[in-house]
């Protein structure tokens, strides 16, 4: 009988010490941070959302409309690369695009540093589609802890960690598709997008739009 007490104990001691392992476990699936790692020989390269063409995008805000430039939002909150972020793209079809050079074909881990207003959201391939070059990326899904445009905690999320890059021109593009996310219309959401985080062996140049900067918070014609 005092044995099995004393090996309940044990047991019991046992899963006290495993369990928050356990809970640390979650990786890309508990809404928290994916680390980027960069191995050695590999090289981050940081493509800016505000850096891609808004001029002519139609998004949409949370109740009402929002396009071109003031898709771009300036923040100083911890955390917001480079200052700016691309929000309010709450719009079927409504397409970031991210075009770069590589020197050659490779592979590489694609990240893209994002939050949702819509509350604790998974974005998967359904509601939010990542092309690379005209292909689907079939990610198992992003999990974003649900935050606000004015106080934006950002996350980087792993969608793959073997993005097949091609020498030359690239394309990447995420596309906002049809969905519920809404919570206040019940139609189309997106997430926020600070930036998108490219780790690879394969050189990379790409030409930031760092002009769309100086539309920012101005009244446009
Ligand atoms: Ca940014």
């Amino acid at each position: 009988m005092m044995k099995k007490k004393i090996l309940a104990a044990v047991l019991a001691a046992m899963c006290l010490l495993v369990l928050p392992f356990a809970l640390c476990a979650c990786g890309g699936g508990g809404g928290g941070e994916d680390k980027v790692v960069v191995g050695e020989g590999m090289k981050e390269y940081i493509l800016e959302a505000e850096y891609t063409p808004v001029e002519d995008k139609i998004g949409g805000a949370q109740s009402g409309s929002a396009s071109g430039y003031s898709l771009i939002m300036q923040s100083s909150a911890e955390g917001v690369s480079n200052g700016y972020f691309i929000h309010n793209i709450h719009m079927t079809d409504c397409t970031l695009e991210f075009t770069f050079n590589a020197e050659r074909a490779g592979t590489g881990a694609l990240y893209v540093r994002m939050i949702s207003q819509w509350g604790n959201t998974k974005f998967t391939p359904d509601n939010f589609g990542i092309v690379l070059n005209g292909k689907e990326i079939s990610y198992s899904g992003l999990q974003v802890k649900g935050s606000s445009d004015d106080a934006p905690e950002f996350v980087d999320k792993v969608v793959t960690q073997a993005a097949e890059i091609k020498q030359g021109e690239n394309k990447l593009e995420l596309i906002v598709r049809e969905n519920t996310l809404n919570t206040y219309t019940h139609s189309t959401g997106g997430p926020a997008i600070d930036c998108v985080k490219i780790v690879t062996d394969t050189g990379i140049s790409w030409d930031p739009l760092t002009e769309n900067l100086d539309h920012v918070g101005k009244i446009e014609a």
